[in-house]
């Protein structure tokens, strides 16, 4: 087996939600995946498939492409944010035309870090909408159905099934 590199010794981990809709979307999240990878204090330990899902948000925009990846790190959850923009803004993620719940290139969000609870001007964790968008539970379920969302006191399962009756009530 192979040695841990030191910078990995005790990490954290944290799931990332994926999501793309404008240009090569699968070539979008690939680079993401492979950028985390290669990116300093971060270790890649399961990426779900890329499921292809209807836009939430304004009308005539593409369908998305959404995956989760969970990861062991040692950054703390600000400095995995900033690693998050930085990935984005390499993939040509335009924030300055671009607008909430637009089409974009890549949008990474944290989703959880260990039982971490945050709530900064510039980062909420757990992520805030995560038990309402199927686009993030799904993938989520498929690699990591048991993990505790902290706050919301539900397995990512439990939140999935939430939802499935939510929508099946509706
Ligand atoms: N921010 C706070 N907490 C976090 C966090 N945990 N992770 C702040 C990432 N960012 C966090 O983010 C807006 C602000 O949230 C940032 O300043 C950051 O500091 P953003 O990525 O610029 O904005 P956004 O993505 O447009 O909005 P948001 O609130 O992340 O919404 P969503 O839910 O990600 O919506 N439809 C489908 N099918 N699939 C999608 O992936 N995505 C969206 C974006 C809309 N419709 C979609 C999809
Ligand atoms: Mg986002």
């Amino acid at each position: 087996m192979a040695l841990m590199p030191k910078s990995l010794r005790n990490p954290a981990q944290a799931a990332i939600a994926l999501g793309s809709n404008l240009g090569n979307r699968r070539r979008h999240l690939d680079a993401a995946v492979a950028a985390l990878a290669r990116a300093a204090g971060v270790e890649v330990i399961e990426t779900s498939t890329f499921i292809e899902t209807p836009p939430f948000g304004p009308r005539g925009q593409r369908d998305y492409f959404n995956a989760a990846c969970l990861v062991r790190t040692t950054r703390s959850p600000h400095s995995l944010l900033r690693l998050l923009r930085r990935i984005e803004c390499r993939r040509g993620r335009d924030r300055i035309n671009g607008h909430r719940w637009g089409p974009r290139t890549l949008d990474l969000d944290l989703l959880l870090y260990d039982a971490v609870v945050i709530d900064t001007s510039d980062l909420t964790v757990p992520h805030q909408r995560l038990h309402s968008r199927r686009f993030v539970l799904e993938p989520l379920a498929e690699i990591a159905p048991n993990l505790a969302v902290p706050t919301f006191n539900r397995t990512v399962r439990e939140l999935l099934a939430e939802l499935d009756a939510c929508e099946a009530g509706a």
